[in-house]
């Protein structure tokens, strides 16, 4: 697999630990569009000292779970079907996705190094997501990468000065699951300081109860 635009600091890196791929073009023309025509309406702004970023979330919301809040808002069609050519790509299973998020960053926009709710993390949260999280860049920008690092502080989540263990230089149509270590703490990702704008969603199916793992 073409992994020429990944840059790898980790020498424990491996491929199968973070697989990326690369939509079709031409789906890629017909889903960034209708993204594009989504961003239409008014968006979420999450914005605090660790994070700025715009969303629309479909299907269960992250945000209204953390206040306990289980409604499920249709996502548009596209979304789903977008999911289904993401799995596709990267040669997965598809998965039926509950938790759809188109991210919008700005100038400056960036999104604090985190660890996706696993099931580690449920208790504390009475929800979380299933092992694979999956991910397309629809707009990259050249300073905003997706990014990890490793931390075994103190702190519940990471200093924003780390240095990652390495960064995706997506491009336009990258594909990544997000599994394996890097899915989980002690690794944490990100997404640098935005330049110009960048565009990406966010796949996760959510779980609630018990964990059998
Ligand atoms: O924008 C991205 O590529 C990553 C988004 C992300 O990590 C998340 O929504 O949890
Ligand atoms: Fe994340």
């Amino acid at each position: 697999m073409h992994i020429s635009s990944q840059q790898i600091a980790d020498p424990y890196y491996e491929q199968e630990a973070f697989p990326i791929a690369k939509l079709d073009p031409e789906k890629l023309d017909y889903y960034y569009a209708l993204v594009l025509k989504e961003l239409r309406q008014d968006m979420t702004l999450q914005s605090d000292q660790r994070t700025e970023r715009k969303t629309l979330e479909y299907g269960y919301s992250y945000f209204e779970m953390e206040n306990g809040v289980f409604e499920y808002v249709d996502p548009p069609e596209f979304l789903i079907k977008l999911g289904k050519e993401v799995c596709k790509a990267l040669r997965k299973p598809p998965e039926s996705f509950s938790n759809f998020i188109i991210s919008l960053y700005e100038p400056g926009y960036h999104l604090e190094p985190h660890a996706d709710i696993d099931y580690q993390s449920s208790g504390r949260h009475g929800f979380y997501f299933s092992e694979n999280v999956y991910g397309v860049i629809l707009e990259p920008d050249a300073t905003g990468h997706l990014y990890f690092v490793h931390y075994e502080g103190e702190d519940p989540i990471p200093p924003l000065d780390l240095k990652p263990v390495y960064s995706l230089k997506g491009e336009q149509g990258t594909v990544f699951s997000l599994q394996g270590q890097y899915r989980h703490a002690p690794y944490f990702h990100g997404v640098t300081n935005v330049t110009k704008r960048r565009i990406s969603v966010t796949f996760r199916r959510v779980l609630t109860g018990t964990p059998n793992q």
